[in-house]
């Protein structure tokens, strides 16, 4: 019966084994991890267009080459993790029509613009850094190919988050105009980047339930932490400074305190009220129907495989 079911799915996960595609698992679960995945998905793929705007302005072909790269990679997470959304029995077509309608969420992060050359770097550091730590707990999820993806994506990442650091620090040290440039992009990206870990514990109705059944391993809260305490000293470290005037180290608990979140700010953009939430949704929808004869050539390449093959 169900409550038998649930103590044994309970209970493997206590012994850190992994729940795999074809196993019993409570709807709830299910539903959370659909949830999750997909806007985890629709993420990287709205992610690409911020940076992918700036691939014909890169100042030299050595960074036009680190940013293509990095672009293709997104959409390579995307793909990956759309995959792992449907081994949970959801199709990508409901995915992307619950994306494209609007319904669906994605991160926060990337309905901000991208102004100048050193966003590009601050990205890099700042808002891979914090994808990173996000994911390198979801690596440890106790839904199998969701873990599993987690490892790949995270290596890709580290290499994303090492050349925006590259960058920015470069220019920190460059020429004033360069220094004032990647200033202006941390002063810009620090608060979206931490408002992107989602909200306070307190506010945060999904972390009881993924962390009962060992999604998340580590709260909201946490992360950001973690991600303040490496991030906050590295700047600071490169000659810049941050938009927070009650950041400060504490020495008693070994963290970096920040001042307040400006929350407002934070569910008008995830409510679709973001400087390009309605840029950005318009550029998925133009390139869905331009890709449309690429999906009615594969539908007709498929069927006539089919009918040959019968023949
Ligand atoms: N934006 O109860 P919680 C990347 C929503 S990938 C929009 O705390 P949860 C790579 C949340 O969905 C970045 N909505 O939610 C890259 C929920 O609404 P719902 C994406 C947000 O799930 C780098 C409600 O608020 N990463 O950056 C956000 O426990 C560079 C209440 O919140 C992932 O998706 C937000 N920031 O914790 C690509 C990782 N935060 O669904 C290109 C997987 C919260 O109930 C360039 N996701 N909401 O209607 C997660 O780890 C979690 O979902 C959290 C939120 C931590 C994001």
């Amino acid at each position: 019966d169900y409550e038998a079911r649930l103590a044994e799915f309970e209970a493997r996960i206590a012994r850190g084994e992994k729940i795999e595609p074809g196993d019993w698992m409570p709807e709830e679960y299910r539903r959370q991890l659909v949830r999750m995945i997909s806007q985890h998905a629709h993420s990287e793929v709205v992610g690409m267009l911020p940076e992918g705007a700036w691939i014909t302005r890169a100042p030299s072909l050595k960074r036009k080459m680190i940013l293509i790269a990095k672009v293709q990679d997104e959409a390579g997470h995307g793909q990956y993790l759309y995959h792992a959304a449907e081994t949970l029995g959801v199709t990508r077509e409901e995915m992307l029509e619950a994306l494209l309608s609007g319904k669906a969420k994605y991160s926060s992060i990337f309905n901000y613009p991208t102004l100048t050359w050193a966003d590009i770097g601050t990205i890099g550091w700042l808002v891979d850094g914090a994808a990173i730590k996000n994911q390198t707990m979801l690596a440890q999820c106790s839904y199998g190919p969701y873990s599993r993806a987690m490892v790949r994506i995270c290596a890709e990442e580290t290499f994303h988050h090492k050349q925006g650091k590259e960058m920015v620090i470069t220019y920190a040290k460059g020429t004033p105009k360069q220094r004032a440039m990647a200033q202006d992009a941390i002063n810009r990206w620090w608060w979206p980047a931490l408002m992107m870990l989602g909200p306070h514990d307190s506010d945060s109705p999904n972390t009881p339930t993924l962390v009962k059944w060992g999604v998340k391993t580590k709260t909201n809260d946490e992360v950001r932490q973690e991600f303040i305490n490496e991030h906050a000293p590295e700047i600071l470290e490169a000659g810049l400074t941050l938009p927070d005037p009650g950041l400060r180290y504490d020495e008693a608990t070994g963290n970096w305190v920040h001042g307040p979140i400006n929350w407002d700010e934070f569910w008008a953009v995830v409510n679709g009220n973001g400087p390009m939430n309605k840029e950005r949704l318009e550029a998925r929808r133009r390139a869905h129907a331009e890709g449309a004869w690429v999906r009615e050539a594969l539908a007709a390449y498929a069927a006539r495989r089919q009918q040959t093959a019968v023949a």
